[in-house]
């Protein structure tokens, strides 16, 4: 995955056409695209090969099982094309390592949620965020999920994972700022409403890319 603009784009639609239009024309300011059960549900798996045409794809399916079946589900997500996928710590280590021999396998890229971004995540995910951070790099994940609406938290997650790659959803509707976020250490950020939602999504990209570009 390029590093240039650090935006990645949440692609949340559950409409084909309107996910291909909006992704061709935000692709000059993403170094991926996301796409997860909204779009690949209503607009099927091939979906992640049409947008790969413009951007990397990041699948994110969540991976939360046993690790069998997480191996199942990783194989489908990468032959279907997704550059990386994303799948949850929480299961524990054999889960993570059976997600991280697969993407080994296929040469791609993993990454683990730590700590979720919305409120709801206080009730069980922050305690344990770190320590999932920790098992997450020990198990040779290319890089975490840290929320982008506790800056403080991807400083911490950060000194955790070193020079890992972390990806931080959150931004606008949620509200995060993108510039906190870089600040605070993150690589990316995911953004999805305020871009896809605007009606000139191109320009709400780029309005995202100049504000990473000025605190980088
Ligand atoms: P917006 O809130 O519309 O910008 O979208 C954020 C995107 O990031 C959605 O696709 C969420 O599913 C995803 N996300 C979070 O918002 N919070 C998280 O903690 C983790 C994710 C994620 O894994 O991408």
């Amino acid at each position: 995955m390029k590093k240039d603009t650090r935006l990645i784009l949440a692609m949340d639609v559950t409409d084909r056409d309107a996910a291909m239009t909006i992704t061709e024309k935000t692709a000059p300011y993403l170094n991926a695209v996301k796409v997860g059960y909204p779009v690949v549900l209503a607009a099927g798996v091939d979906i992640i090969s049409d947008l790969a045409r413009f951007v990397p794809v990041i699948a994110d399916f969540k991976v939360a099982d046993i690790p069998n079946t997480d191996r199942l589900i990783m194989q489908q997500a990468y032959r279907a094309g997704a550059a990386a996928v994303i799948v949850h710590a929480f299961t524990g280590r054999d889960s993570l390592e059976a997600c991280v021999v697969e993407a080994e396998k296929w040469n791609r890229d993993v990454f683990a949620v730590t700590e979720m971004s919305h409120p709801g995540a206080a009730d069980f995910m922050v305690t344990p965020a770190e320590d999932m951070a920790r098992m997450a790099a020990d198990c040779g994940v290319t890089g975490v999920v840290a929320p982008a609406t506790r800056p403080e938290r991807v400083k911490q997650i950060r000194n955790v994972v070193g020079d890992l790659t972390i990806i931080s959803p959150g931004v606008g509707v949620q509200g995060g700022s993108a510039g906190d976020t870089i600040k605070a250490g993150a690589d990316y950020v995911i953004v999805g409403r305020s871009i896809y939602q605007s009606d000139d999504p191109a320009a709400a990209a780029k309005q995202i890319a100049d504000e990473i570009l000025s605190v980088l």
